[in-house]
């Protein structure tokens, strides 16, 4: 069995120094840039468990990718195997050796992580600690408007269960991707996305069975249970996902977003309405009846508003 990650398909995005992710971009056999990136955790040694800058590298690679122009599809995986142990994960969730009290991480450039947790506390800033904010990775992947594919190499544990929730379709490894949602078990608790649109994908018996007994599942039950999209062989998760983006490049990108933004939209409440608004006004604007009122205010006149009708 192969490693699902093929180097002759992508190259690595230029610009950046991650150390906890890798981040790259597809191309085809000829070397053009294609419309998908894959974006990775990189910390297979620790079942790709995500710290305070970990989460920081996320965002920024989902964040650029959110800005390229050309890129529609964006692959989140999990980089393996494991060097100690051979084991594959897509993502454990936060890293449990950092996590301290009040909820801060205290892995920060520049604290020293031996020291005793008030003395950290003194030594950093405390806007850099990066307090829960995974929780504005899944805001990012649940409102960046190209469609978001979880790759499941391995573990998806904890945090990491919520994010391949939160990601818009996925892809799950028959040997190796195992479920856990282990947050009751250290006494987190995702009581937002990961837990309510699993209650949504799953159903509500099965969302509060899978939180309140923590038990492993397999990629088999994920897919009979609408958790993922699809079961396919280890080597082969990646094909498909990369499958999945080339279909997903033929379709109309405003159709694709506000289809998005749609299914989001009463699940998000205003928050949702305002993303999904946002592009209906930018489509809006591209009339000739929006120009007409930007013309008569910049022409200081009335708008003339004959020939646009009120019903079609
Ligand atoms: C994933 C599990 C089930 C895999 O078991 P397996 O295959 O038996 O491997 P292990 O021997 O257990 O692990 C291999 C090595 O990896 C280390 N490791 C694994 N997971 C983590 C982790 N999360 N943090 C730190 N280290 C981890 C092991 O220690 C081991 O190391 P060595 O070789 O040195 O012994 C199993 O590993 C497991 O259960 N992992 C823990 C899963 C977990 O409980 N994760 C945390 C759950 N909570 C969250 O993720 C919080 C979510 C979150 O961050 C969040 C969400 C909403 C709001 C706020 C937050 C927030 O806190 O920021």
């Amino acid at each position: 069995m192969g490693n699902p990650f093929d180097p002759t398909r992508w190259r690595a995005v230029e610009g950046f120094d991650f150390t906890d992710i890798t981040y790259h971009r597809g191309i085809s056999a000829e070397g053009a840039d294609l419309p998908v990136v894959r974006i990775a955790f990189d910390r297979p040694e620790v079942r790709n468990a995500f710290r305070p800058h970990t989460v920081d590298e996320l965002y920024r690679a989902l964040d650029h990718a959110r800005m390229t122009s050309n890129v529609g599809t964006v692959i989140l995986t999990g980089n393996g195997p494991s060097p100690k142990d051979g084991g594959w994960a897509f993502c454990s969730g936060g890293d449990q050796r950092i996590r301290d009290r009040d909820g801060y991480r205290y892995e920060v450039d520049g604290a020293d992580d031996e020291a005793a947790p008030q003395q950290r506390r003194e030594q950093i800033d405390p806007a850099r600690a990066g307090r829960l904010h995974i929780l504005e990775v899944q805001r990012l992947i649940r409102t960046m408007p190209k469609v978001v594919i979880c790759v499941v190499s391995g573990w998806a544990a904890g945090g990491g269960h919520s994010l391949n929730v939160v990601c818009d379709l996925s892809i799950a490894s028959r040997e190796h991707a195992r479920f856990m949602q282990t947050d009751a078990n250290v006494g987190s608790f995702d009581a937002g996305y990961g837990s309510a649109l699993l209650a949504r994908q799953a159903g509500d018996k099965r969302a509060r069975e899978i939180f309140f007994l923590a038990r492993e599942y397999s990629a088999e039950d994920a897919e009979r249970w609408g958790v993922v999209n699809e079961v396919a062989d280890h080597d082969r998760i990646e094909d498909l996902a990369l499958e999945y983006a080339r279909i997903i490049a033929t379709k109309s990108p405003q159709a694709i977003r506000m289809l998005k933004f749609a299914f989001n939209l009463a699940d998000d409440g205003l928050a949702g309405q305002q993303v999904f608004a946002g592009e209906a006004t930018r489509l809006a604007y591209m009339t000739e009846e929006a120009q007409e009122g930007r013309d008569a205010f910049v022409e200081r006149r009335d708008p003339d508003w004959t020939g646009y009708p009120y019903y079609f």
